[in-house]
């Protein structure tokens, strides 16, 4: 059966799929579906007009947690949910804080950097950005001390799928891990940006930003969906 992800590179939840089925050594083809052209199959797919959708023969999936966990289900090898229960409840509430808490506030401060607009940051945007994503890294790095180095779960899972894409933006945004207050998410960050899928994940995204501008992409009505609406 061909594996075909609906993402886009400028995706965050995207990418956190792309990266799981690289960890998961599965084959897939990437369809960029936030491209004009292909909206109205992407509603077909997911009503919500929402990528990452993941199909995989006649199934449609859709939601980033719900396509990791079907593609664990479905091709047992290579787990990038931990087994262990207490161990998969950790992972999961922290899948959650990349997704519903991080991922906004990052978002919220990249529309200055790719999207056309003529207005300027509110202002106290990026400190505040910065002071409550310093909240959420004090809360990671007290995870992160007590569990295994450099993967806390034994190997790359869903917590580096959930955390990767924005922890990689933050430089570009005006944002920082601060290396003194949180070395571990620090040595944390440094070992995914040497691992060859995060690599290539940081390289695809990369090579789409520098074509952007010439690319067919909406860039004045901003993406209000996902998590940073509910
Ligand atoms: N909860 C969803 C969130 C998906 C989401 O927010 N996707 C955004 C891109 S990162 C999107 O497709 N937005 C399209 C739009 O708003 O037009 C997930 O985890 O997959």
């Amino acid at each position: 059966m061909t594996i075909c992800l609906y993402g886009s590179p400028i995706s965050t939840f995207a990418r956190k799929v792309a990266i799981g089925l690289e960890l998961k050594g599965l084959s897939y083809d990437l369809v960029d579906a936030l491209t004009p052209d292909r909206r109205e199959q992407l509603r077909k797919l997911n009503p919500r007009l929402e990528v990452p959708v993941l199909t995989d023969g006649d199934l449609v999936v859709v939601n980033s947690s719900d396509i990791l966990q079907y593609l664990d289900w479905r091709y047992p090898e290579q787990p990038l949910y931990p087994t262990a229960i207490e161990e998969r409840v950790l992972a999961r509430a922290f899948e959650r804080l990349a997704d519903q808490r991080f991922d906004p506030i990052v978002v919220d401060c990249s529309y200055w950097h790719w999207a056309e607009r003529e207005d300027e940051p509110p202002a106290g945007l990026l400190a505040a950005a910065q002071r409550d994503i310093d909240e959420l890294f004090d809360h990671l790095e007290r995870m992160l001390l007590s569990r295994p180095k450099p993967w806390p779960f034994g190997e790359p899972g869903v917590l580096e799928c959930a955390w990767f894409a924005n922890l990689a933006a933050l430089r570009t945004f005006g944002l920082a891990i601060d290396l003194q207050r949180f070395p571990i998410v620090g040595n944390w960050f440094r070992a995914m940006r040497t691992h060859p899928v995060f690599v290539a994940d940081a390289q695809r995204t990369a090579a789409f930003l520098k074509e952007l501008k010439h690319l067919t992409h909406e860039r004045k009505r901003l993406f209000w969906s996902g998590d940073r609406m509910e």
